[in-house]
Formats: C-alpha cells, sequence, structure tokens
C-alpha cells in the first residue's frame, strides 16, 4: 500500500512538471541535482559576470569544487565575508554540499564569479557552465542569461507585462 501511494505521488508529481510551463532546467552530477543555472546580463563592456544555480546534495556529503566556461578566462566559486563593516568577495576552494541538503547560489550570496568575460553577457542567450565536484565529478549546465537585475531564474513577463501570473512551480505560502 505504501508502495503504491509513493507510485501514485511520484505519478502526480511527473504529471504537474509535464504541465507547468516553464519547467525548472535540471541537471545531474551523480545523485546532485543542479536546477536553474542563470546570469545576469552585463551591460556595455563587462569585466566580470556571476552565475547562480541551485544544488541539492546527494547520499554522500561532497564539495563543489571549482567551475569553467568558454565565456570567461577564469571562472571561480565566490562568498562573502564581513572584514570590519566592509562584505569582501573571497574565493572559496570547495563549497560544501551537505548530503540532501540544498545550496543556493545567488546574488549576495555564493555565486559563481566569471572573471574576464570574452564578450558581453546578452539577455535571452545562454552559456555552458562546467562544475566540478569532489565526488560526484563533472556536469556542464546550461546557464540561462536573465535580464540585469534579475534575481533569480524566474521569467518575468515574458509575453508582456503578465509577471505577476509568473510564479508558477512556487509553493503558495498559506
Ligand atoms: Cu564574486
Amino acid at each position: 500500500m505504501k508502495t503504491l501511494l509513493t507510485a501514485g505521488a511520484l505519478a502526480l508529481s511527473l504529471i504537474t512538471l509535464a504541465i507547468t510551463p516553464s519547467a525548472a532546467m535540471e541537471y545531474k552530477a551523480g545523485d546532485i541535482t543542479i536546477t536553474n543555472p542563470w546570469a545576469r546580463a552585463t551591460p556595455g563592456q563587462p569585466r566580470n559576470g556571476g552565475a547562480y544555480l541551485m544544488i541539492k546534495g546527494g547520499a554522500t556529503d561532497d564539495q563543489l569544487t571549482g567551475a569553467e566556461t568558454p565565456v570567461s578566462k577564469k571562472a571561480a566559486i565566490h562568498g562573502h565575508s564581513n572584514e570590519n563593516g566592509v562584505m569582501k568577495m573571497r574565493e572559496v576552494h570547495g563549497l560544501d554540499v551537505p548530503a540532501g541538503e540544498m545550496v543556493m547560489l545567488k546574488p549576495g550570496g555564493y555565486h559563481v564569479m566569471l572573471m574576464k568575460l570574452k564578450h558581453a553577457l546578452k539577455k535571452g542567450g545562454s552559456f555552458p557552465l562546467t562544475l566540478h565536484f569532489a565526488k560526484a565529478g563533472d556536469v556542464t549546465v546550461d546557464v540561462r542569461i536573465m535580464g540585469v537585475g534579475a534575481m533569480n531564474a524566474e521569467t518575468k513577463s515574458g509575453h508582456g507585462g503578465h509577471g505577476d501570473h509568473n510564479t508558477h512551480g512556487k509553493m503558495k505560502k498559506h
């Protein structure tokens, strides 16, 4: 009976995924899941950019040890530290991805720093980014380029001003 229920729940979630207009982009490195990689468009002649994504840990603890992409000379995992009241970015040489836990790379937090971009990142485009995990190995994800001020990978008003309806896929908080 329990198995049946689980199978039913799985089938249901698969249906939900299939009918969600902008299904989350998911990638796997072993049993680690990477969801919705995105970057901010860079205006003008940019030097650096940032890429963000969500990582869900697998069955064992792992670490994100680095990244690389053809769009920049170097890519590094960055975090922030508070030094005498000044927020500074610093390179993280191994970002912990604990088993089963979510690790968010987002604006103002951990991010993949794209140093010395070879060209501007244009909204609506995408580029490949290879992530290195200590145990799970490498995975190459497709990073979607969102607007300059974007805070996440949600496409606001892809069809002209109906941004408010674009919260699909999110749980309602009630
Ligand atoms: Cu940085």
